[in-house]
């Protein structure tokens, strides 16, 4: 592909330059975008983290805002000119806390991974002990896996689902909290598909003198739309993602108690953070906006049910579902349990439009790159329309594909019939 770049005609203002559009500056990128929107279009997206955004999302993403700089906080900033920006981020901290009922919102994390990096940044120094859900369990990374920051300068302790049901082991939990005492208890998961007991975890908490942290970035539609107990009222802290079953720009979240707000503020910034995204934080504030809709409780209803529904219709295909069903938006599939790897499905299902992503599964004998399961998730085609017996059909695609283990005219088949599909629900 070769690239042709126009020159400005009016260099010496800029003003061309900043009116053309982009196919007229940069084709390659251009190119990227369109087949990337026509990827998702025609792509069955089960990546259970992943979504569909609105169009007013996008704009507010793509808006004027990303010229700003904004240190600071609204009315303490570091730079003029923030007048707008102070509009869009106290909305954006107002809706916040609306949503999930909270005393403090601070809506600048770049990322999941930042909001978790701040709340550490509060309550801990190195060499404290923090214990989190073992990632190879269901956890995240930033919960005190070795290879992350979170895992290099603090003591990890690290609780596991049982081997039996494949739930969280409380038991163990309280044991391990009562044992090494730890600063700051970790919940919240990316690869687990049962309600999260955060009463039971605040107990055990209280008796270990322990704070509090939940991260819900896979599950806060969920919770924001009262659809899983919410963390708000036992958590010291709760972290997320705006980008997942929240439906809102690639970005994160915290929620805390008054009495930390200070502190979680300054750990954001200046802490480890410069200036806020401030086109990001807008998208945020619309993305609240939408999510305090009272359809967008219909909607998270309709992701559990398509969950459910794809669970049922994958273990009557012949799965094992690790924990035997969902209770939320995703679940796990021990595609080995027919002698199948977690990277053979994804990539088999890839090939027919199928995006899913290889996952261990509790006990896992596979490597992490390699994996028995596979995690599906329904928050973006449950955004396209799809419903129930639309979760039947994917089954369907689903098992032929795996079944089959890579034959290429099953995959072909099953391309042309996720397309049609597709067609039905178109999402740009
Ligand atoms: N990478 C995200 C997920 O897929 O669950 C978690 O950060």
């Amino acid at each position: 592909m070769t690239t042709t770049i126009h020159e400005p005609q009016n260099a010496a203002t800029g003003h061309d330059f900043l009116q053309r559009a982009l196919p007229d500056v940069d084709r390659e990128i251009a190119d990227a975008i369109r087949l990337e929107t026509d990827r998702q279009n025609d792509t069955l997206e089960l990546i259970a983290s992943e979504n569909h955004v609105s169009r007013a999302v996008l704009t507010a993403m793509g808006s004027v805002f990303t010229n700003k700089y904004a240190e600071g906080y609204p009315g303490k900033r570091y730079y003029g000119g923030c007048g707008p920006t102070d509009i869009v981020e106290t909305i954006a901290i107002e809706r916040a806390k609306k949503l999930f009922g909270a005393e403090h919102a601070n809506v600048q994390p770049h990322s999941g991974s930042q909001a978790n990096m701040a709340v550490y940044f509060t309550v801990l120094k190195p060499g404290d002990t923090i214990m989190g859900m073992d990632l190879s369990h269901g956890g995240h990374l930033t919960h005190g896996h070795p290879l992350s920051y979170s895992g290099r300068d603090f003591n990890v302790v690290a609780y596991h689902v049982k081997k039996d049901d494949e739930l969280i082991d409380y038991d163990e939990m309280e044991r391990l909290a009562e044992e090494h005492k730890p600063r700051l208890v970790i919940c919240g998961a990316s690869a687990y598909s049962r309600v999260i007991d955060f009463k039971r975890i605040r107990e055990i908490c209280d008796k270990s003198g322990s704070l509090m942290m939940a991260d819900i970035a896979h599950i806060a539609g969920l919770v924001a739309a009262g659809l899983h107990p919410s963390p708000v009222p036992y958590a010291d802290f709760v972290t997320t993602t705006t980008h997942k079953t929240l439906r809102g720009p690639r970005a994160g979240l915290v929620l805390c108690k008054a009495e930390y707000a200070k502190d979680l503020d300054r750990s954001l910034f200046p802490g480890i953070q410069g200036g806020p995204l401030v086109h990001i934080v807008a998208a945020k504030a619309v993305a609240f906006l939408e999510a305090l809709q009272p359809e967008f409780k219909e909607y998270q209803a309709q992701i559990i049910r398509n969950a459910k529904a794809l669970a049922e219709a994958v273990g009557n295909a012949g799965f094992r579902i690790v924990s035997g069903g969902t209770d939320n938006h995703l679940f796990m599939t021990d595609v080995f349990s027919k002698g199948i790897t977690g990277k053979d499905g994804q990539n088999f299902l890839e090939a027919a439009n199928i995006t899913v992503n290889k996952n261990t599964i509790p006990f896992d004998t596979q490597k992490p790159m390699v994996a028995s399961g596979i995690r599906i998730g329904t928050p973006a085609v449950t955004t396209r329309g799809l419903r129930e017996p639309e979760m039947k059909t994917i089954a369907g695609f689903i098992a032929r594909v795996l079944d089959a283990k890579g034959d290429a005219g099953v995959i072909a088949q099953v391309k042309s019939d996720v397309k049609s599909l597709c067609d039905q629900f178109p999402i740009y």
